[in-house]
């Protein structure tokens, strides 16, 4: 044993590496301001935006970026829709306004998806939207010019996984035997082609927000190099926020941690088995149907009531809301979608300062709603409650004053030891967010 155990640890020290991010990562002075900006922002656009959106989900529920792997689509063929995408009604000036509108801060785009196609002018690839569609412009770019403008900040989601790639081998649990590529391929050639792309992400369009990758979980085992890959971020761009969708803990080099559709420590989807970080800001991520690029008959879109009540919902446990759309394959945004955003937008407008800016209150969300807070005040969100008095054991913060947060007429409430009763006022039920306001 004696020998053994210098000898085990100097192997598990040489696996760390590869399995568990960027070692010995200390944020830089500007990362940190950075996640403080993206926990004030707390509301964003996720955009699933890709050449599987002139296929539109082919018909079927539940399919759209995912449509090459789930109708084994080889990638000979698959490689023809970027001869069919040319979104001429894209227009970056309408997109970002929309944002504005919305009440959000940031967008997270698709600059590759797991079929490798890529948004943005890349040197070492043709599979991409300038070399290889009838459009011929840089998608990428041109948001990121219109963002600037803005003053919108701009994410890139980033496909680790590669169902194109010749070099994605040995493959993964996807993207398998139909894509019709070789049985072999240099695994390290793949990452450092992948590499090559982040590095003109990071250097080709000014500053951004953040990598938001997805994908690692196609190959748990495989020897990612994500110490090289964060490193890389973090030298090229110190700023940039990195989080990853690997459902699990954090590693080493990131900088913040996402929750795919569900609330942070909830697991109603069966793959959110991960805790909750107490150090890094959180994001939940969710879509406005069930599809994350377009799918023309998927209409089951979520109400306003409902969407605003996750939004509310993710800022009582302190995480950032990033709305999912996916642009149609003319460029333009799903009507329904445009109008879903702008009453959450409107909605924001009047209620905005109760989740701008704002932490996670004293009380965990509930079923009768959520509290976050800011310097001297906390927000009361009651969002599911029938009742009239609201008992709140446990919250143990003095209350100065309860007032409505829409007309500042005074609320009653109790308090002792055992915690907080407040009166609701009546009529609230046409109301999807009773937002009371405690001065403390
Ligand atoms: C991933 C992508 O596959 C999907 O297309 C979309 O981009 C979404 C935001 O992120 O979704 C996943 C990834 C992994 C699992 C489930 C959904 N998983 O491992 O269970």
């Amino acid at each position: 044993m004696r020998f053994l155990s210098p000898l085990l640890f100097i192997l598990l020290f040489a696996m760390i590496p590869s399995l568990h991010g960027q070692q010995g990562y200390r944020p830089a002075p500007e990362n940190l301001q950075n996640r403080e900006w993206f926990m004030d922002a707390k509301y964003g656009l996720f955009i699933h935006w890709g050449v599987y959106s002139v296929l539109a989900g082919g018909g079927d529920q539940g399919i759209a970026e995912w449509i090459m792997n789930r109708k084994q689509i080889p990638v000979v063929q698959y490689e023809k829709l970027a001869g069919f995408f040319n979104p001429t009604g894209f227009d970056p000036a309408e997109w970002v306004s929309l944002v504005k509108k919305a009440g959000m801060k940031y967008i997270t785009i698709t600059s590759k998806h797991h079929d490798g196609f890529a948004m943005f002018d890349s040197e070492i690839s043709s599979y991409d939207v300038v070399d290889a569609t009838p459009y011929g412009k840089d998608i990428i770019g041109l948001l990121k010019e219109e963002c600037d403008r803005q003053g919108i900040r701009l994410f890139f989601y980033h496909s680790q996984l590669d169902w194109h790639h010749p070099d994605y081998y040995p493959r993964g649990n996807t993207g398998r035997d139909y894509t019709g590529r070789p049985d072999s391929g240099d695994w390290n050639a793949y990452i450092d082609y992948m590499n090559t792309q982040l590095t003109e992400l990071l250097t080709n369009y000014g500053e951004i927000g953040g990598i938001w990758f997805d994908g690692m979980w196609d190959k748990p085992e495989a020897n990612w190099r994500l110490d090289e890959t964060y490193s890389l971020i973090h030298r090229l761009q110190p700023g940039a926020l990195i989080g990853s969708n690997h459902h699990r803990m954090p590693f080493p080099g990131e900088d913040f941690q996402m929750f795919e559709r569900d609330l942070p420590g909830q697991n109603t989807m069966g793959f959110n088995e991960a805790g909750v970080s107490e150090s890094l800001p959180l994001e939940m991520c969710e879509t406005m149907n069930n599809s994350w690029g377009f799918n023309i008959v998927d209409r089951d879109y979520k109400s306003v009531r409902q969407l605003i009540h996750t939004m509310v919902r993710a800022a009582g446990f302190g995480a950032n809301f990033l709305l999912n759309t996916g642009p149609m394959p003319n460029g333009k945004i799903q009507p329904e979608n445009v109008d879903t955003l702008l009453a959450i937008g409107k909605w924001l407008e009047t209620y905005g300062s109760s989740i701008y800016g704002t932490r996670k209150g004293p009380v965990e969300p509930a079923p009768w709603g959520a509290t976050t807070q800011k310097e001297g005040v906390i927000f009361l969100h009651v969002l599911d409650f029938d009742g009239d008095t609201l008992d709140l054991p446990g919250f143990n913060v003095d209350i100065k004053s309860a007032v409505l947060f829409e007309d500042h007429s005074r609320v009653r409430f109790w308090q002792n030891k055992e915690g907080l009763k407040i009166r609701l006022p009546e009529n609230r039920r046409a109301i999807p967010d009773l937002v009371i306001t405690l001065e403390t």
